[in-house]
């Protein structure tokens, strides 16, 4: 009899808020940065630019984020690129530079309320004043942070809600104490610091130092795997998995951020979850490839994906708001009976509440770290029953989606009714890998535009003069590796004309796990072969490099662009007549050299034009239209990579007149 029971109802779940509630909801997020990671949403075209952001940030329309955090570029390689720095040197400053703060204009025009979350993954090598590390002159770094607060509320009229510390590095207490002094001082006293978006162990520090404790607000970690510490819990903070997910989005993805949305509460106390990344807009063949909550890195066709994992996040968001509590533990959170998840949020009135259900399975909801321990999730019976405030509901809507896989389809976010509650209770038959909302909430709306433009390959020839950008700002596609190249304004002969400048003169305080010192802008398709590349090159007289390059079958970036191979043809100009001298060297490094030469027309502060041309493995180099190298690269060479530009050392060197066409 109980057999049969269980089978009908299922087991039964209270969802209670009558002997009080649990934990207040802080909201979900996604991340732009860590780095350019949004590099290539800028240029799309506006339709279909303002659609993507319309699936992000609107208002129960997609995944409707409450949170958005960005990176506080550091002029340094933060995974898919360098982001620019507010200040390059400590006399400069430029509130205009990069991407970020349009992003968070525009994550603002379409949600007033969005929380503002701004983090540095790098800093600017004079932050260190000659150190390498952040905390040698905390009130400098302090400043630096501050600077950017001011510019965001100076220039953009958006307000920041909450500053981290450095990300997934060491923090400093004595930094952090003095970070909250300097925004207190000077107005931000409503900016809520979040530490140290890095390991649990922050709360060891946060229970022996109260001083340390009174100016930390949130403990954020990343990748928590669901679960938390007993030291964490005991420093009565909120807990967020403030960097999570970091997954392929298809549907194995989305599985993994609809088990990791419910089961960071149910299983870690955690009450925000923020996204690396938001929007995988950088070129595919950079790490991570589509790593984000959808994919548009496509500005050339327009095309772009909304990925399932944006209907994932929609089950939380359209339902819910920063400031919900979730109910307790055993009575509207905790874990199914067949396996999966559930989640209970009320409205602070009380009127409102959202219940979310997840029966991922294991293999189809790993997220890419940590690793999962095995589980089984069965298609079961669930029967709720509404208590307390909830006593009185009768009607509620569902929504549903069901992951498909092995060729079958999928259903996201689709409303199929509502769920009638008879004598307080309801039962819903749960299949596995499917998400379930079930709300008092009538808000929910599935957005949806007409497809996008078919994908296509980045075209060729591409030519980039650099003549349509603003000087201080960075050109469309140029992804920077190391180093930074912004637009600037030269004289040229009677005339000006605009140039790509690296600009950073000294090693930053990086963030990879190595110093990286080859400056490097990677442009195009990863997957070109054939090429032949082009520019206009400058090694200025004064604070420059000692030689520049350009490059072809660029096989990587992020943090491992130190060890990139391809074809670099370089050039180093000499301040007097004779004995500049160019290379091919089958690496960034220039460890692996192919064959040297000389050319004595390339002096520093004169203008050259490069020219590298690849077939198969046959590479010939000219310099102002003279052949000066030409020879049969090893069979090692890779086969396919990017064109690239860049300088050899931390110095000035200019760029212009770009161009990538088929071999002739
Ligand atoms: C995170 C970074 O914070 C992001 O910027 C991005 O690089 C992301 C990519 O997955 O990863 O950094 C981590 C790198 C390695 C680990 C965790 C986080 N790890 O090996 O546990």
């Amino acid at each position: 009899f109980l057999q049969t029971l269980e089978f009908c109802v299922g087991q039964v779940y209270d969802i209670d808020d009558s002997t009080g509630v649990g934990r207040q909801f802080d909201g979900i997020g996604g991340i732009s940065g860590g780095g350019a990671t949004s590099k290539l949403l800028v240029n799309y075209p506006m339709k279909q630019r303002d659609e993507i952001l319309d699936y992000l940030f609107k208002p129960n329309f997609g995944a409707s984020l409450h949170i958005f955090k960005v990176e506080i570029g550091g002029d340094s390689q933060s995974t898919e690129g360098c982001e620019a720095s507010h200040m390059h040197e400590a006399w400069d400053e430029n509130y205009h530079r990069g991407y970020e703060w349009w992003m968070l204009t525009e994550a603002k025009k379409r949600n007033p309320n969005i929380k503002i979350y701004a983090l540095p993954w790098a800093f600017p090598g004079w932050v260190g004043n000659g150190t390498r590390n952040p905390y040698t002159y905390p009130n400098l770094t302090a400043t630096y942070v501050l600077k950017w607060v001011q510019g965001a509320k100076k220039y953009y009229s958006v307000d920041v809600d909450y500053i981290g510390i450095w990300n997934e590095r060491p923090y400093s207490t004595t930094y952090v104490k003095i970070l909250r002094k300097t925004l207190d001082m000077n107005g931000f006293t409503h900016i809520k610091i979040v530490a140290a978006d890095s390991l649990w162990s922050v709360a060891n520090d946060i229970l022996k130092d109260p001083a340390f404790a009174a100016v930390v607000d949130y403990i954020g970690v990343h990748y928590p795997g669901t679960v938390t510490t007993d030291k964490a819990l005991e420093t009565k903070k909120p807990l967020w998995s403030s960097e999570d997910y970091s997954t392929f989005n298809d549907n194995v993805g989305a599985g993994c951020w609809a088990r990791i949305l419910n089961q960071n509460y149910v299983n870690g106390f955690m009450t925000s979850t923020i996204s690396w990344n938001l929007v995988a807009s950088y070129y595919p063949h950079l790490p991570f490839a589509n790593d984000g909550l959808m994919t548009a890195d496509e500005p050339w066709s327009g095309h772009y994906e909304v990925s399932s994992p944006i209907w994932v996040t929609a089950h939380t968001t359209q339902f819910t708001e920063i400031g919900w509590t979730y109910l307790k533990h055993g009575a509207g959170v905790g874990k199914l009976y067949g396996g999966g998840s559930f989640v209970t949020l009320q409205s602070p009135d009380k009127k409102e509440m959202t219940l979310i259900i997840e029966t991922m399975s294991h293999d189809h909801s790993e997220c890419i770290r940590p690793a999962l321990p095995p589980y089984t999730v069965k298609p079961q019976n669930a029967t709720f029953k509404l208590q307390g405030s909830f006593k009185t509901v009768t009607v509620l809507n569902l929504w549903v989606t069901k992951l498909g896989f092995n060729g079958q389809p999928s259903t996201l976010f689709k409303q199929v009714g509502s769920v009638n509650v008879q004598n307080g209770s309801f039962t819903l038959f749960l299949e596995v890998d499917s998400l379930y909302t079930v709300t008092t909430s009538s808000a929910g709306q599935k957005g949806v535009y007409p497809a996008p433009p078919a994908s296509q390959p980045f075209p060729l020839p591409y030519k980039e003069d650099f003549e349509s950008f603003d000087d201080g700002s960075e050109p469309f596609y140029f992804t920077p590796q190391v180093g930074m190249f912004d637009i600037l304004t030269v004289a040229n002969k009677s005339t000006t004309t605009k140039v790509l400048k690296q600009v950073v003169l000294r090693a930053p305080i990086h963030w990879c796990p190595f110093l990286q010192t080859f400056p490097m802008t990677v442009v195009g398709d990863g997957t070109w072969t054939d090429l032949s590349v082009r520019a206009d090159v400058q090694v200025p007289l004064v604070n420059a490099t000692d030689g520049v390059f350009i490059a072809a079958r660029v096989d990587r970036g992020g943090c491992e662009t130190f060890a990139a191979k391809g074809i670099f043809f370089w050039l180093f100009p000499t301040d007097s007549f004779g004995n500049a001298k160019v290379f091919l060297t089958m690496d960034l490094a220039r460890a692996i050299l192919l064959g040297s030469g000389k050319y004595n027309m390339a002096r520093t502060g004169n203008w050259n034009s490069l020219r590298l041309d690849i077939v198969g493995k046959a590479v010939k180099a000219f310099v102002d239209g003279h052949q000066v190298l030409s020879l049969m690269a090893p069979d090692k060479l890779p086969a396919n990579g990017f064109a690239a530009l860049g300088t050899d050392t931390f110095g000035i060197g200019y760029f212009d007149n770009f161009v990538v066409e088929a071999p002739q």
